[in-house]
């Protein structure tokens, strides 16, 4: 009775020893064959992103980029704070127009990250200084920020085209030179190579103080009609090439003549023989006389479209606001554990 009551309890005792190991050894090496627990839970963890306030006041639907991501929650319901892993902030309403101030009245949870979020260059940032410190992110159009938000881009196509360059190329070209702008501020630096420009050939100005407004649905008819679109940019940063490019010029099918960041700067996001920059010329008379010439060789001229055998040429069609949030969510994996921008301001001016 003794012996099988000693037994007993080593056979019991050996299992538990047994079950010890098994667990112990399944913790260091996850189950060989499929993804440990650890990992799908890391995978597969839903993010909750705050979106703090709506850019310029604009509300706009988070559904269809949920829709696109299921491991991504978007709401922009403030008592959500407490859960939020991500809360994104617009700089306008924060630094430039003083609309809002950021939460530190509220316990902001220790693995909560803060995304600063801009589509403006840091001429119209306003002061960051107070900001500096606070953001674990940034989301902007500069190609270093963590979550990188172009303003468009050149997606390779799966077959390169064979077609004619000149289906490409709009028909109905009677202009040589056009440009859409509402701020002639003399500051800028665009409104002096303009003022220069239209002194050596003709140039079509649209917009305020121009020939006026264009209704949105005719932007790009009308500029279909010009030979070269002035995509000038009201301020000279870093990989700050806007919609001027992406869309009034490609989309226009007008060839773009760039001033903004260097050449270098361009041709790191697009085809460099896509469009003419500004400083490719010593002067700007060099500049008009090229753009004449150019408009009348009109294989030369259907050079500049070549990239479209190659390309697709990308924007946000929808919403550009929510695709750029959407953008957040198949970045988890691979954000930086910790960091800290102590000096948001300088980040953004180099
Ligand atoms: C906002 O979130 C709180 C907390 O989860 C919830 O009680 C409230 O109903 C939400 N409000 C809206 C408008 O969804
Ligand atoms: C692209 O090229 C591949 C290989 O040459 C071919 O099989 C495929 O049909 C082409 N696709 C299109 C859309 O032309
Ligand atoms: C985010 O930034 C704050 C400083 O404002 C810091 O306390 C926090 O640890 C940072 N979190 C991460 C995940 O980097
Ligand atoms: C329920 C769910 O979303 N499961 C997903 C977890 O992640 C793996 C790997 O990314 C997916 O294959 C599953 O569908």
């Amino acid at each position: 009775m003794k012996l099988h009551r000693y037994l007993l309890w080593s056979l019991l005792m050996l299992t538990v020893a047994i079950i010890i190991i098994i667990s112990y050894v399944y913790m260091i090496n996850g189950n060989p064959g499929s993804p440990s627990a650890v990992q799908v839970k890391a995978v597969n963890k839903t993010h909750i992103i705050l979106l703090w306030n709506w850019p310029f006041g604009t509300p706009f639907s988070l559904e269809r980029c949920q829709k696109e991501h299921s491991n991504c929650i978007m709401v922009a319901n403030r008592s959500r704070f407490p859960e939020a892993d991500f809360v994104v902030f617009h700089n306008w309403e924060l630094a430039l127009s003083h609309t809002e101030q950021l939460p530190l009245n509220l316990i902001r949870p220790e693995k909560q990250r803060w995304v600063w979020l801009t589509a403006e260059s840091p001429l119209f940032n306003g002061n960051l200084k107070p900001l500096n410190g606070y953001f674990n992110m940034t989301m902007t159009y500069r190609r270093d920020s963590d979550i990188y938000v172009p303003y468009g881009m050149l997606v390779p196509k799966n077959n390169v085209s064979e077609e004619p360059l000149e289906n490409f190329i709009p028909k109905n070209k009677d202009k040589l030179v056009c440009w859409i702008v509402s701020n002639h501020n003399p500051k800028y630096l665009r409104t002096a190579v303009y003022e220069k420009l239209k002194t050596v050939i003709p140039v079509e100005v649209y917009g305020r103080g121009g020939k006026g407004r264009i209704p949105a649905e005719d932007l790009l008819s009308t500029i279909s009609r010009c030979y070269f679109y002035l995509a000038f940019e009201n301020s000279v940063y870093k990989d700050y090439i806007t919609e001027k490019l992406w869309y009034n010029s490609y989309s226009g099918g007008a060839v773009p003549v760039v001033l903004g960041p260097s050449r270098e700067n361009y041709e790191a996001v697009t085809d460099k023989d896509s469009f003419i920059h500004v400083n490719d010329f010593n002067t700007v008379e060099e500049l008009g006389v090229f753009l004449k010439n150019l408009a009348a060789d009109k294989e030369r001229y259907a050079s500049y479209f070549s990239y479209r055998r190659k390309y697709e040429v990308r924007r946000y069609e929808w919403c550009s606001w929510c695709s750029r949030m959407c953008k957040l969510c198949p970045t988890f994996s691979s954000l930086p554990p910790y960091k800290v921008y102590e000096h948001l301001d300088a980040s953004q001016n180099v």
